[in-house]
């Protein structure tokens, strides 16, 4: 048997990709093995997501994570040292118990999500594979289609649009390095186009393009004229996604778009005319976090059509992901290991979500570090899509790198292509 016993857990903090500090938990295990695993963090968060723990006070202007590392550091590690590392539903069970919240407010989703991952990778090492191998067994056999956010707006980026991400997917590819040069073509393409056009071509929180913009459409526009503009067909080879994120368009119980308030009804017809006129695979979080009635709606209209993903509506959380399967809500789920706190409640929201016939797409945060974790959970749990921004900014472009040398060690993985978006 694998001697993987946890000998110590540490807290540090480290700094995120918008320079905010975060929880990185470095764990030893008695066979001498190491890991490191550092904490992600949202702008665009929904309510009823775990709960971020954050000093408040003068110092990193309230955001420190002392406490949360003090946590980590006098409670939670403590309090898993002795255990197996490859023990996760049971650590996870005696972090979650610790904090006793429903929200895990007491000890901070951060701190515990911090000991939950470092202890995933430390099982892994002790048993001598690579991470998506440990969470797949024989059962990983695929590399995701990645969702490139190349234009910023919204809660993400100082600019007038109101969608937070036009995403480019490339669809098309015969492998994930193909999908990957696509990718990076279209947006230095876009790159080109904006200059041209003596548009910004400052980039955003999750390093694409943040342009001022007359409207949504425009948008859209460059983004077709930069895929055409490397001879790639839109439609065929790449096609687009958006995060609509409209929690924050939402005021007074309307959704504010280009300074004119829509009601849910309004929005559907909004998205219904958008994908008739571009090639649009996905939508995710067209309407508010607690507007059931309205993502029936929408579900309604286009599900047969586009597939509508549900980020701040069901924050990875298998209660919520069952009143959405159970309403006919979506047909997709954001999958974001800190909305949720734990690993083994990301799988369980995972195998619920692939269960209903549904997709799970693993998704980054807006605050990111150099921490890989997502590109292997996507491989391990057969996830088909990844959202992990540009192709660009190392915070980003670490988890695409990382999927560049699964695929070159592992040639039995197949690209998903189109199927991820069951055609
Ligand atoms: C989202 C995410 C990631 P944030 O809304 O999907 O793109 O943003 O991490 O700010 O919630
Ligand atoms: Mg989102």
């Amino acid at each position: 048997m694998i001697n993987d016993t946890i000998r110590v857990i540490r807290a540090i903090y480290v700094f995120d990709s918008r320079g905010n500090p975060t929880v990185g938990v470095q764990i030893q295990l008695d066979n001498g093995i190491e890991a490191f695993a550092a904490v992600p963090s949202g702008a665009s968060t929904g309510a009823h997501e775990a709960v971020e723990l954050r000093d408040g006070g003068a110092r990193f202007g309230g955001k420190g994570v002392l406490t949360a590392c003090q946590h980590v550091n006098d409670v939670l590690g403590p309090a898993v040292v002795g255990m197996r590392a490859s023990d996760q539903a049971d650590i996870d069970f005696v972090l979650n118990n610790l904090d006793g919240t429903q929200q895990k407010e007491r000890m901070g989703a951060n701190a515990i999500l911090g000991v939950s991952l470092a202890a995933m990778h430390a099982a892994a090492r002790a048993q001598g594979v690579p991470l998506y191998r440990y969470l797949g067994g024989a059962n990983a056999r695929s590399l995701p289609v990645p969702l490139l956010n190349v234009v910023n707006g919204g809660a993400h980026a100082d600019n007038n649009v109101d969608i937070q991400e036009f995403m480019i997917v490339p669809v098309g590819a015969g492998t994930f390095s193909e999908a990957m040069q696509m990718a990076s073509e279209t947006y230095h393409a876009l790159k080109s186009l904006l200059k041209a056009r003596g548009l910004r071509t400052a980039v955003g929180d999750e390093g694409g393009f943040a342009p001022d913009l007359g409207s949504d459409r425009e948008a859209l526009d460059l983004l077709v004229a930069a895929i055409r503009s490397t001879s790639l067909e839109p439609g065929k080879d790449v096609v687009l996604a958006l995060d609509v994120a409209a929690n924050e368009l939402r005021r007074e119980g309307r959704y504010h778009l280009g300074g004119v308030p829509h009601t849910a009804a309004e929005m559907v017809q909004f998205y219904r005319r958008l994908v008739e006129d571009y090639p649009i695979v996905s939508i995710e979080d067209g309407l508010s976090e607690d507007d059931w009635e309205g993502w029936h709606l929408l579900a309604h209209t286009l599900g047969d059509q586009v597939q509508l993903v549900g980020d701040d509506l069901f924050v990875t959380n298998p209660v919520r992901i069952r009143q959405g399967i159970d309403q006919g809500a979506a047909n997709a789920v954001l999958i974001k290991l800190n909305q949720i706190g734990t690993v083994s409640e990301t799988l369980e929201a995972i195998r619920m979500t692939q269960h209903a016939g549904w997709r799970a797409i693993v998704s980054h945060r807006s605050g990111e570090t150099e921490d890989t974790t997502i590109a292997d959970l996507t491989v391990g749990v057969n996830g088909g899509q990844i959202k992990t921004g540009a192709p660009a900014r190392s915070e980003r472009v670490a988890k695409y790198n990382r999927l560049l040398m699964i695929e070159a060690e592992d040639s039995g993985l197949q690209y998903t292509g189109w199927e991820a978006f069951g055609r």
